[in-house]
């Protein structure tokens, strides 16, 4: 079986309010590697119930993801868009792995943590066991990189070691380098967007305040009004990035407005360094809608008019996606001794 060498795997959950740090840290880089890999895009609805959903808005939220993708730029011809849940090689390899990966290492993962909360006796198991299934969603495709935000990467180390200890406990059955261990592409200067409520906290779809995020189907004014309103501080922005450390708030617009420009951060103080906020938020408001209305007008057009194709598209993605998934599930069936 030929290994990859440049076949790119990512997803989103369909968990609503799609936000600027999913745009930032994900969606806008999953565009830019079509040209060099081999990219494959899932709408992760299985990872999604790991918190209860509605299930009319789970159907919805899928569309949603689908249709950013596209309006952002992913061409669903030349690359593969699905969702998660039509291909069934991700849940049943997950259970494989589910058996290589150690309960003292899942342990360690720090988003179960934060999601679980105090109450980690009424998590669901599935919560828990999100970054195996999620190992099981880069392997099965025996991707060989993964874009992902800042905060995906400990869950990325751990489908490293999953790969490896797989390869490891099945080489005598012709593992030894099934899997290629899969690299994490964290890029850009937005792979951490901060909340604009907390420049302490990373902007979130759950978190409860619509103020701290901007969304992807925010308006013109909304996006202007919750940039108004997001925390900074009293001083004028800094000429040097060294100056906005200890500076949350203000180290978060600016690292928007440098992703947003494709610009680095220092360019950005060249040009605002020594001016207020009340200079900055404008100017800053002015490029957010420049950049996402484009998309976020596609997507409201084929959420309300076309979502025949949003479906034809996932349809079509899946059959393309089990076409590489399922040859490979069938090879890890032999290597683990399945008849
Ligand atoms: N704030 C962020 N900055 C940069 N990247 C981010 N990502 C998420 N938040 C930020 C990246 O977006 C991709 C998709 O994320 P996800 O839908 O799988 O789930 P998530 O990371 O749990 O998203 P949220 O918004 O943070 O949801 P909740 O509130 O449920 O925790 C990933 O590549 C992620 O790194």
């Amino acid at each position: 079986m030929n290994k990859p060498q440049n076949r790119v795997f990512s997803g989103v959950q369909p968990t609503g309010n799609l936000h600027l740090g999913n745009y930032l840290g994900a969606i806008r880089n999953f565009v830019g590697l079509q040209d060099t890999h081999e990219c494959i895009y899932c709408v992760v609805d299985l990872h999604a119930i790991t918190a209860w959903q509605d299930p009319k808005e789970l159907a919805a939220n899928t569309r949603e993801v689908a249709a950013a993708y596209i309006a952002a730029g992913i061409d669903p011809e030349k690359h593969i868009i699905f969702n998660q849940s039509k291909v069934s090689a991700h849940a049943e390899l997950a259970w494989i792995l589910n058996c290589v990966a150690r309960v003292g290492w899942l342990s360690r993962m720090t988003q179960f943590k934060d999601k679980a909360g105090k109450d980690r006796e009424a998590a669901s198991v599935g919560l828990y066991d999100y970054p195996v299934l999620m190992a099981a969603d880069i392997l099965v495709y025996r991707a060989t990189h993964v874009p992902v935000g800042e905060d995906q990467k400990q869950h990325l180390e751990l489908s490293r070691d999953i790969a490896q200890k797989f390869n490891n406990d099945f080489a005598v059955n012709g593992g030894a380098d099934f899997f290629p261990l899969p690299e994490p592409l964290i890029m850009g200067p937005a792979t951490r967007v901060m909340s604009l409520r907390d420049g302490t906290k990373k902007m979130s779809k759950s978190d409860p305040s619509n103020w701290s995020r901007i969304t992807l189907k925010d308006t013109a004014d909304d996006i202007a009004a919750k940039i108004r309103k997001a925390q900074t501080d009293p001083d004028p922005l800094p000429e040097t990035v060294e100056g906005l450390e200890g500076r949350a708030g203000a180290d978060n617009l600016v690292g928007i407005y440098a992703a947003l420009a494709g610009i680095a951060k220092a360019e950005v103080l060249k040009e605002f360094g020594g001016k207020q906020f009340g200079v900055f938020k404008p100017a800053l408001a002015e490029l957010a809608v420049a950049r996402l209305s484009p998309i976020t007008g596609e997507m409201k057009r084929m959420m309300e008019n076309d979502q025949g194709y949003i479906d034809a598209t996932l349809e079509k993605g899946a059959e393309r996606a089990r076409a590489i998934a399922d040859p490979v599930y069938k090879r890890v069936r032999e290597i683990v001794g399945f008849i």
